[in-house]
């Protein structure tokens, strides 16, 4: 890429070869014949590396979450500081096809089979998307890198539950792809049934503004009190008016309802019953509420 393109040309010829991906890599194919697609086409936003808000991340997740220059540095051997003055991130959303979606609503215990693949071959999908646009931009003579694939990417255990040291949603927030909501899912225009992505590089993208006024803008819980049509979604009971237990979600999911891995031959399970059969399921709600 020549000196003389503007930021604006390359965010756009990323946001196709992200695309393009999606069209033609044949691991966004479920393994069975006529499956179909995996996930539908992506939105694709940009935060500047150094955004304060990575900072405050320390505080809102944990000190031990990275940001994205530190992320960059230790993925180059290098110092932050010793780093490029202007770092961006890349931030995808992999909308979950309506067939997967529909498959999932009349269910009340597990996640459908078309559920179950998605958790698992769609995120060896993503994780080919991250490795595929690292060597793009690293062709073209700038740094990258993507968080979630670095041996040092970690997920760990507080008082609250999981988290981890690269939280892809809450890049996504970052870049203004959405909001969290009541039932902890990132809310997207494209809905909160999804999976998300990330790159850290120091090729010069233009950042998308943040245009939500909370982290929780999105859901109608939060904006009028309106729905809680998560609440008896959830057969763990980890969904109340007062937010979503992780430590009761992620039991569920791994214990009470590990032998579908069997069931479905997966190695990691899902179960998303939260984000499907609600308002927020494909869309934002709160922008369809206002038309
Ligand atoms: C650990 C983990 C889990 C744990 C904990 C989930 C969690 N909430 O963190 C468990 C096992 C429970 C879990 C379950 C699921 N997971 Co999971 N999981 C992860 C993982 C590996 C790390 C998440 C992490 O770091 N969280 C950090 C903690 C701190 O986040 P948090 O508690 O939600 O954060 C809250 C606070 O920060 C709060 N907040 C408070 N003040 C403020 C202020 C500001 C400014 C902001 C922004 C936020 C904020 O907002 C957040 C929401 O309440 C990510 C992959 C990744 N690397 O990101 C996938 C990921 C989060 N999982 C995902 C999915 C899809 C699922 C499941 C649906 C399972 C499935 N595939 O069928 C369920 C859904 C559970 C739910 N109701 O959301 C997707 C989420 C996509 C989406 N639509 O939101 C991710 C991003 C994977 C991916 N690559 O797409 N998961
Ligand atoms: S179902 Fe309703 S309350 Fe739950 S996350 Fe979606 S919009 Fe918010
Ligand atoms: S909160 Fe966890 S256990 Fe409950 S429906 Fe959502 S993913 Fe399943």
């Amino acid at each position: 890429m020549t000196a003389d393109v503007k930021p604006e040309e390359t965010a756009a010829s990323l946001q196709e070869e992200i695309r393009a991906f999606v069209r033609h890599s044949p691991l966004n194919l479920m393994p069975d014949s006529n499956g179909g697609s995996i996930f539908d086409q992506p939105l694709v936003q940009f935060a500047d590396g150094d955004d304060s808000i990575f900072t405050e991340y320390k505080s809102i997740i944990d000190p031990t979450h990275l940001t994205p220059r530190e992320a960059l540095a230790m993925a180059c051997g290098k110092s932050p500081e010793n780093l490029p003055a202007h770092l961006s991130v890349i931030s995808w959303i992999l909308p979950i096809t309506s067939k997967t979606r529909e498959s999932n609503r009349p269910q009340k215990d597990i996640p459908s089979r078309p559920w179950a693949y998605t958790r698992w071959y769609g995120e060896k999908f993503n994780e080919a998307l991250r490795k595929h646009m690292v060597e793009v931009i690293t062709d073209k003579g700038y740094l990258a890198t993507a968080p979630f694939l670095q041996t040092y990417f970690k997920t760990m255990e507080n008082e609250k539950g999981s988290l981890s040291n690269w939280s892809e949603r809450h890049i996504a927030y970052a870049a203004g792809l959405g909001t969290f909501s009541l039932s902890d899912g990132f809310i997207t225009e494209r809905g909160i049934a999804h999976r998300c992505g990330s790159v850290v590089t120091d090729m010069p993208l233009p950042a998308n503004p943040r245009t939500a006024e909370t982290p929780y803008s999105n859901c109608l819980f939060y904006v009028n009190k309106e729905c809680r049509d998560c609440i008896p979604r959830c057969p763990a009971g980890a969904i109340t008016e007062q937010g979503h237990d992780k430590i009761k979600c992620r039991k569920y999911m791994y214990d009470e309802i590990a032998y579908i891995k069997q069931k479905y031959g997966v190695d990691v399970q899902g179960c998303g019953l939260c984000q499907t059969k609600v308002p927020c399921e494909f869309r934002n709600p709160v922008e369809k509420s206002k038309v």
